[in-house]
């Protein structure tokens, strides 16, 4: 086994530990150069399920939403003395209400003018036209993610086609870093190839789970899955003002964070405009709204 050098030799999802060798894992490749050539973008997507995109959004404006939402915490939830734009984690275990439920930050900031404003802004809806081919809407429901190293929770394994079934197919993910989000913070890694595999070929990969009471995800242990299925997952070390884009059917987790700075992410959907969107999606997120 070949480890990538400069990186550390296990990485976590979920606590279950993943050697980062060049067996388990493959750079997902920079699609920024393809932005001004749509046919090229959409065959790039439909040949990998996902796209990184470098240094479309203004960092600035990233930096100050970073800020914004870390700065509604109570005092101690960050390090003394450091800024809330860079999101570090204090010492002290501050309590909070469940995570994004009426009265936790994240409930109340993804409804904030602010946070509207960014995830409306025409660039985001403009890429999702480019590779939908057709005039889109964006879907209320925008998720918000914030994880730190203490919780060694990330997101499993799962296509976003399972949570949205009951509307039109046609729909994109962005994935948006609030801050930087390299490897060692839990950055989103995507299965190579997997927009391909047949609902047939998912099933077995909800055998190993950490949540055998909920079917919709696919197993936690990323590690597992890549083996079982002999496929790699794609990595990046995001930055913040990257989009990373994927399509319904494509298998994507996250990684633990595994630093003192938060991991922080938005996923703004968005689907062709003269479909039925899932109903689900058309209510602005709450942690707890079921969907
Ligand atoms: O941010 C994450 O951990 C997961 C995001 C995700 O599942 C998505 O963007 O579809």
């Amino acid at each position: 086994m070949t480890t990538v050098p400069t990186r550390p030799p296990l990485v976590y999802s979920n606590s279950v530990a993943i050697p980062f060798t060049e067996e388990r894992f493959v750079p997902l490749p920079d699609s920024s150069a393809l932005l001004g050539d749509a046919a090229a973008l959409r065959a790039r997507l439909a040949e990998d399920g996902a796209l990184h995109l470098r240094g479309v959004l203004d960092p600035d404006e990233i930096w100050a939403l970073r800020a914004a939402y870390f700065g509604r915490f109570p005092p101690g939830y960050l390090r003394p003395g450091t800024d809330p734009a860079a999101g570090v984690l204090g010492e002290e275990v501050v309590p909070l209400p469940p995570y994004g439920v009426p009265g936790h930050p994240a409930y109340e900031f993804v409804r904030s003018t602010a946070f509207l404003r960014f995830v409306d802004q025409p660039a985001l809806r403009l890429i999702a036209e480019t590779v939908l081919g057709e005039p889109v809407h964006r879907l209320a429901r925008v998720i918000l993610r914030h994880f730190d190293r203490r919780s060694g929770k990330s997101s499993r394994a799962h296509v976003d086609h399972t949570y949205m079934d009951r509307g039109s197919g046609r729909v994109v993910t962005m994935w948006l870093p609030i801050g930087h989000a390299p490897l060692e913070t839990g950055g989103l890694v995507y299965l190579e190839g997997s927009h391909r595999l047949t609902p047939e070929e998912l099933a077995p990969l909800r055998s190993v789970t950490d949540r055998p009471h909920d079917q919709r995800p696919l197993s936690h242990d990323l590690n597992w899955v890549g083996e079982r299925i002999g496929r790699r997952w794609l990595w990046a070390d995001y930055e913040a003002g990257d989009i990373a884009l994927h399509g319904p059917h494509t298998v994507h987790a996250a990684l633990d964070n595994a630093t003192d700075a938060m991991r922080m992410s938005v996923d703004v959907r968005f689907a062709v405009r003269a479909d039925r969107a899932d109903e689900r999606w058309l209510r602005p997120w709450a942690a707890d709204d079921g969907a």
